[in-house]
């Protein structure tokens, strides 16, 4: 699914906006069909945004169950000629959405785009009206997943229920990225594959695109264009390669994207379709104990993040995200992953036009059940239908972004109960499965287990692991970290003979929290605690990335070990830093291992 672009052959208009939204508290909407008439009893809501944090209403903020989303709009006569589309770049977790009451389409997953064909069902010159439902709830095969628990004793009142899951940020939920009306010609150009390779400073850019509708096309032209506009190379057909001698790479640090420009005509020459791709040349594999990166060894210094802010929740926030952007430049970090759910497309475009290197993850997250003894791989929970749904998942992922030069490798989870002999053949699948859809990019599986209890590393290209000593394991104890690391990394190393990123590591500092010699909580503890990781991994050549966990403050579900959210940023919500993002500015301006 191309990400909607305008050209000559291609119009957009986004529904960005207020929109009328109503929570369907009571389970009416859909046996009454709120789809069929204008909405009542509606309040203004923001699209994109996560509904959660926008009124003053805590009901509605822990509501479990649907929410509708309702908006009027035209479009011009002269779209009847053009093929239609309506894309969401993603709602959390299911929706359906519906145009003048007529289904146009249904989604589970609630970070990935959808879309669906409006062309016989809109109103040309005429208002027409939009209903989105969005529901919330998770279960064991969604992904995430989660669990509705009914509570049923004699503390809680009758009907009580509460949506359970296993992972550490607020289950936000709404539309969270644009709704977006475009057109394409009625024949029109798809599902672009753009690949690289680098030989004695050629590049060779491999290409593959379809063209679907009525008329037969074969007339193309396939042109690359550097960043002045000039063409550097072309092509006719709709499979092949094109080569580009003394290419500008696409580097970390420095994100040179040249326009990939297809072009499809009908036999009189007439133009048909236009679409611009921005793609960079680039290779990366994993040699010995290096990632390389155009054949360079690339270390991995940055974050594992969230899309969250104040009020917008995990909705789509330009502002946010071009700051974060530039924090990331100005702490020198090159690189982050995108904990624990795929982020918006408009991220991954920024990451690309700035040389920031992304590990690309699939929303696996809370596949594992901290300190209780249950076991999750199996048919009762993450069974065949979960494992199905996370195969489609990760399919949808590549086809997303795979022409993204920024993804220099696929995780498929995060702290997955690995030492189940159930996930063996569960995770068996899903990285035979990736590696099958895309065998340009190393793969990975985010652990928390220990070594001697995993079962499953040895399926994937490279270990990333996150650690909590003097955390949760030993906390307050900074004297332990140095001996217990070293012995784990060594026993990873020595058992997988594999690169090591620690994908995860830090502290909760509560921003202007003080102590010396430091106590937990505090900045000092924070900034203490990463230096004595620091000092470990840089003796270990294995070691080849870190990612601190987090880049900022965020939202989570409510409990005691959490204060207004977990702290383990090093910047605040609010993008202030602590004292912990000014010593990661100094460590990371040079390679850390120079
Ligand atoms: C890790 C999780 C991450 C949490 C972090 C923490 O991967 O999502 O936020 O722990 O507890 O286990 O801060």
């Amino acid at each position: 699914m191309l990400y909607p672009r305008e050209s000559e052959s291609r119009q957009l208009r986004t529904l960005s906006g207020l929109w009328r939204f109503k929570a369907d508290y009571l389970h009416e909407g859909r046996k009454q069909n709120w789809q069929m008439s204008p909405l009542e009893g509606t309040i203004n809501m923001p699209v994109p945004a996560s509904y959660n944090d926008i009124t003053q209403d805590e009901k509605l903020r822990d509501h479990i169950g649907d929410v509708w989303y309702e908006k009027t709009f035209f479009v011009p006569l002269s779209w009847r000629e053009e093929r239609v589309m309506l894309r969401v770049g993603s709602a959390s977790h299911h929706a359906t959405v519906w145009v003048n009451g007529v289904k146009v389409t249904e989604h589970s997953g609630g970070f990935l785009p959808f879309e669906g064909e409006l062309s016989s069902i809109i109103n040309y010159g005429e208002e027409n009206r939009i209903s989105i439902v969005v529901n919330n709830v998770l279960d064991w095969n969604s992904l995430p997943p989660g669990e509705v628990k009914h509570i049923e004793d004699e503390q809680h009142p009758k009907g009580y229920k509460i949506q359970e899951y296993h992972y550490d940020f607020f289950n936000y939920a709404g539309i969270h990225r644009p709704v977006i009306l475009y057109t394409t010609p009625k024949t029109y150009i798809e599902d672009i594959t753009v690949t690289t390779d680098i030989k004695d400073k050629i590049a060779v850019v491999h290409y593959e695109f379809k063209t679907t509708g009525e008329k037969s096309v074969t007339n193309y032209s396939v042109e690359l264009l550097d960043k002045e506009g000039n063409i550097v190379a072309s092509e006719k057909g709709n499979k092949d390669r094109l080569m580009v001698e003394n290419p500008k790479l696409w580097q970390p640090g420095e994100g040179y994207l040249y326009t990939f420009r297809v072009s499809s005509f009908e036999t009189n020459g007439d133009l048909v379709d236009r679409y611009r791709l921005p793609i960079g040349i680039r290779t990366v594999e994993i040699k010995g104990e290096q990632f390389l990166i155009n054949g360079k060894p690339f270390y991995f210094k940055g974050f594992g993040k969230h899309e969250d802010s104040d009020f917008n929740g995990r909705g789509l926030n330009d502002v946010i995200n071009v700051k974060d952007f530039n924090l990331l430049e100005w702490s020198n970090a090159n690189s982050f992953r995108t904990s624990h759910y795929p982020y918006s497309e408009e991220i991954m475009d920024l990451a690309d036009e700035l040389g920031i290197v992304v590990i690309d993850e699939v929303p696996a997250v809370g596949m594992n059940i901290w300190g209780q003894n249950i076991q999750l791989f199996n048919e009762d929970k993450l069974g065949t239908d979960a494992l199905n749904n996370h195969i489609k998942t990760i399919k949808d992922l590549i086809k997303r972004d795979k022409n993204h030069p920024s993804v220099v490798m696929w995780s498929v989870g995060n702290e997955a109960a690995t030492f189940e002999d159930g996930s063996v053949p569960y995770f068996k699948k899903l990285a035979e499965f990736t590696r099958e859809l895309d065998n340009t990019r190393p793969v990975t599986l985010v652990q928390s287990s220990k070594p001697k209890d995993d079962k499953v590393a040895q399926l994937f290209d490279i270990i990333c692991l996150n650690r909590y000593y003097s955390w949760y394991e030993d906390p307050g104890h900074l004297e332990l970290i140095d001996f217990q690391l070293e012995k784990e990394l060594k026993d990873w190393y020595a058992k997988y003979k594999q690169p090591i990123i620690i994908t995860e590591y830090g502290a909760d500092a509560i921003a202007g929290f003080h102590q010396d010699p430091p106590v937990m909580f505090t900045e000092e503890y924070q900034c203490e605690m990463i230096k004595e990781y620091h000092k470990v991994m840089d003796r270990l050549p294995f070691v080849i990335g870190e990612h601190v966990w987090n880049f900022a403050d965020f939202a989570t579900k409510q409990g005691v070990t959490r204060i207004v959210g977990n702290k383990k940023g090093v910047f605040t919500r609010q993008r202030q830093p602590k004292a912990a993002a000014h010593m990661l500015r100094k460590r990371w301006l040079a390679h850390p291992k120079e």
